[in-house]
Formats: C-alpha cells, structure tokens, sequence
C-alpha cells in the first residue's frame, strides 16, 4: 500500500472525515494552484512579491556568503523566486538553488523558468515530500538558506507547525539561514475571499483531489455531489476548505466502503493565518533566533529571518 492510499483510507475512516492537502499538487493541481495564485482575490503572491521586489537586497546581503546552497521547500513554478534569485546571486560567487516539490512537472517547469532567467546558478531539482527531500542533501558542506515561502507552513494545523520547525532547526548547522513567509491576520473578510470561491477556480482545486483518488486508486467518488465550502475564523486565524456531500452516498475506494451522509463534509485544508506575536511564540518554542522580518506596504505577508 503506497503512502498516498494509506493515508486517504485513514483520512476518510475517521469520524471527522479530512484528506491531506499535500495531495492537492498531483500536475492538474499544480495548474490549477497557479490559476488560483493568478485570481484578485488570492492576495498571497502578489503580497510576497511585493517583498520580494523591495527587499531582497536587504536579505541577500544578510545571506552573503562565497558559496551558498538555496534549499527551496514546496517551491513550485519559480515565479515569484526569479527576482530574488537574481539579486541573491550577485551576492554569492556560486550558488546553487535545490527546488524541492512533491509535483514533478512543475518542477519541469521551474527548472527551465530559472535556467532562462537566472543563468549564473546552479540548480539541481528535487522531487518529493519536504521530509524525503530534505534527507537527500543533508550531506553537502555548503552554508545555506532553507526557504520556505508561500506561507506553505499555513497547511500545518499548529502543533505540526511547531513540529516542523523543530525539524528545521534541526536540519540547520551554525551559519545556515530560515526564510520562512508567512500569510498574516488582516480583516477577515479579505481572507474570506481568497479562499471563498468567485471564480469557481478553487471548487475546482478541491475537487480535483477526489478525481485523483479516482484515477489512482480506482475509487468511484461521484464528482458533482460534493461541493467546495470555505471559512475563516478571525480569532483562531485558521481559514479552512471543504468538500460537502450533496447526498447520502456511498463511495468505494480500494474494496473499501465510505459512507457519506447529506451535508457531511471532508477537511481537505487549512490555511493558517499569523501574527507577529504567534511567529514569535513559534520561533521562540522550536528553538529558532528571530533575525530580522520583512513586510509589504499593506503588512498583508511578512518573511522572517532566522538564524
Ligand atoms: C499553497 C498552501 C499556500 O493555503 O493559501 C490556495 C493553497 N488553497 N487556495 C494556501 C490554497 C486554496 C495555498 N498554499
């Protein structure tokens, strides 16, 4: 049984039923991420790049190094990286970018985007989950920065968060840097809206998940009876996806049956949002020394430095 079947037959098993978001990002998901981080609405990217485009000199003088290593988590297509990648070169006479992502194709992608727009580094892409990943090239001797942006650390409910920060400072030998971006606490309606669906784009996001389950584990999911429903929560910051059955259905998924009754749902995501007073309460129990924190004009995202 592969990781993938394991953990949906558990996920669906529970009383309260949910299903990973990691699994999102097969390469139709990945499109479609891309369709979302392109909507109005969907404010996160366009925040980031924001800081990115104002501060990255800033960062890559804090980072400057002869050689340094770029360890990327859940990097996806690159885009919103070209910039920083530029200036950060300019910085370190070699360096080298280690994409990491679960979904193979858009690291296709993101390879020939940064071969073609940052041509003095190296880049050498990894495929997998951020724990495989990161195992793989614990051995190089070479200072770096783990970056981890996108606030793809929203995804983790709050315990695994800190978790996975320990992880990283763990990983982290004297001399390497955290970049972590972070999505912050601003009027809940915005939220609401980025994840909310106008467009029909992020229904469509959600649902692609059970037609994954479909095709890759022979599960007969009846698409079009289960609807995306969206929430955000201003005092806990967790902004959180669904799937609602539409009916009492059943559903089969390798010789095992689900019972779904009407109205019931599936958590497929959450969506953390921060402040900075939580980060530091993070930072501070997984052992990370707060550098610096860098915001955009309408302080919507922030990256945070650790050392
Ligand atoms: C890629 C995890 C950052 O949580 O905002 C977008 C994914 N989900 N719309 C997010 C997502 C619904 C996104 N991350």
């Amino acid at each position: 049984m592969n990781d993938f079947e394991n953990d949906v037959l558990e996920g669906l098993g529970r009383k309260i039923k949910s299903l990973p978001s990691k699994y999102f990002y097969d390469s139709e998901g990945s499109r479609i991420f891309q369709e979302i981080m392109d909507m109005p609405e969907y404010y996160l990217p366009r925040a980031e790049m924001e800081i990115i485009h104002n501060q990255s000199e800033q960062i890559s003088q804090k980072l400057r190094q002869q050689e340094l290593d770029v360890i990327e988590l859940g990097a996806g297509d690159g885009r919103k990286m070209v910039h920083f990648l530029r200036v950060l070169s300019r910085h370190v006479r070699s360096l080298t970018y280690f994409p990491l992502d679960i979904s193979e194709s858009i690291l296709r992608e993101n390879e020939k985007l940064i071969k073609g727009q940052v041509p003095d580094i190296q880049i050498s892409p990894l495929v997998g989950d951020y724990f495989q990943t990161l195992q793989q090239i614990r051995e190089r001797e070479i200072p770096r920065v783990i970056l981890f942006a996108g606030s793809n650390i929203g995804n983790f409910p709050d315990s695994r968060a800190l978790v996975f920060l320990e992880m990283v400072k763990r990983e982290m030998k004297s001399g390497d840097c955290f970049l972590l971006g972070v999505d912050l606490k601003k009027h809940p309606k915005m939220i609401w809206d980025a994840y909310s669906d106008p467009h029909g784009i992020t229904a469509r996001f959600n649902l692609n998940l059970l037609k994954r389950i479909n095709r890759e584990l022979d599960a007969d999911f009846e698409v079009s009876a289960f609807d995306h429903f969206a929430t955000y929560h201003p005092l806990t910051g967790a902004a959180e996806s669904f799937l609602v059955s539409l009916k009492k259905q059943k559903v089969n998924i390798r010789g095992k049956e689900f019972e779904f009754q009407p109205n019931e749902v599936i958590q497929t995501e959450i969506s953390q949002k921060y402040d900075e007073e939580k980060l530091m309460e993070l930072a501070q129990s997984s052992g990370l020394t707060w550098d610096s924190s860098y915001s955009d004009s309408q302080s919507l995202f922030s990256w945070v430095l650790f050392k």
